[in-house]
């Protein structure tokens, strides 16, 4: 708790740009939490080098993500939006947990499998106790809440038995967070394979929306968008293709889906798709137009990169202190 408020902690990663699925599926959501919650977002950029970067490339969309997550609608004020990397304690922590974590849970671990399958020129270490580094980023907070995807349940799961491993010998030291399961948006699919969710690694551009996508690229992809050969827009599972574009166009102009059933009675997916594409071009816009105005005022970004920065390390070290105490690390000298 602080200040009598839940702590709630997520991250995200700065590679690639980041798609219409991460804006509808997490960064539009997350606005509204602050007023609930004491929130933290990190751009995790410690978690990004397991996989070889270009430094100059990730030194960039570190900066261009956590100006994303202000556009977006983060309040800086409210809300702590931090580099990982410049909170020295999550390192620090996630060395004790790691003596905390056994092999064969970190074995289990089916993005590790993944991820150590498509990069099999370099599985490191880093790589393997990933999981270990994200259960410090939550625990260094004492976070109640931590939204996620699915594919991310995994890792929460490990955080809870750690700090629950760790709490068994120590006391009660961390908090056991839980999955966020608020009213979160839909799952947004791929364009171009609906059965497959919008990422932001997909090789095909064409089955992805980018955020700073321009309105002509964001009408021709949809145009593109797979469909059937139904010719009704009917919001049935089945119809995998029409039942995300309406779970976009839901999201976007917030009508329900029979409305938009109804709305495109008896009409083309060409009208439809356009109407698609037009409602996610002014969803959009704004969120680009601030993002430019934005990447301009490099003062201010920079004050925030500070500023939250030292509130995050302040709340880092409460826990840390604590840890280190515990586990029987000898008391600082003053
Ligand atoms: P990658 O392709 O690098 O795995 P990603 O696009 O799948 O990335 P993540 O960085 O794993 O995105 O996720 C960041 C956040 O965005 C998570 O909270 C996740 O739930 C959400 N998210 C990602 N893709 C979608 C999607 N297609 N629909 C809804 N939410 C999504
Ligand atoms: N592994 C997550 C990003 C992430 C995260 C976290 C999410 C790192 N640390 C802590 C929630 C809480 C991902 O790839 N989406």
């Amino acid at each position: 708790m602080i200040d009598g408020k839940k702590v709630l902690f997520s991250g995200m990663q700065a590679t690639g740009n980041l798609t219409l699925g991460n804006y509808l599926g997490a960064l539009k959501n997350w606005v509204t939490l602050c007023d609930e919650y004491e929130c933290f977002y990190s751009v995790v950029d410690l978690h990004s080098i397991t996989i070889r970067q270009e430094p100059a490339e990730l030194r960039k969309r570190a900066r261009a993500l956590l100006t994303l997550y202000i556009a977006a609608g983060l309040d800086p004020e409210k809300n702590c939006l931090y580099y990982q990397s410049h909170v020295s304690g999550h390192c620090e922590l996630s060395w004790i947990l790691n003596c905390f974590t056994y092999m064969g849970e970190l074995n289990r671990m089916t993005q590790f499998k993944d991820k150590a399958a498509k990069h099999a020129d370099n599985i490191n270490a880093g790589l393997f106790t990933y999981p270990v580094l994200m259960a410090a980023d939550i625990l260094l907070y004492q976070a109640d809440v931590v939204p996620v995807g699915k594919d991310q349940l995994q890792h929460l799961e490990i955080t809870r038995d750690i700090a629950q491993r760790f709490n068994a010998i120590y006391g009660d030291v961390f908090a056991i967070p839980e999955p966020y399961v608020g009213k979160t948006g839909a799952s947004i699919k791929s364009l171009q394979a609906p059965e497959k969710k919008m990422s932001k690694s997909d090789e095909n551009p064409n089955a992805s929306i980018y955020l700073m996508d321009d309105p002509d690229t964001i009408m021709r992809k949809f145009r593109r968008a797979v469909t059937d050969s139904e010719a009704q827009v009917r919001y049935n599972p089945e119809q995998a293709g029409i039942y995300n574009l309406i779970n976009i166009y839901s999201a976007c102009t917030g009508k329900m889906p029979e409305e938009i059933e109804k709305e495109f009675d008896g009409k083309g997916y060409g009208d439809f798709k356009t109407a698609v594409g037009e409602s996610v071009v002014s969803v959009l816009r704004p969120l680009q137009e601030r993002y430019t105005d934005l990447s301009k005022n490099k003062d201010y970004i920079d004050s925030v990169i500070k500023n939250n920065a030292e509130k995050a390390d302040y709340y880092a070290m409460k826990t840390l202190r604590k840890v280190q105490k515990k586990v029987g690390f000898p008391e600082r000298v003053r």
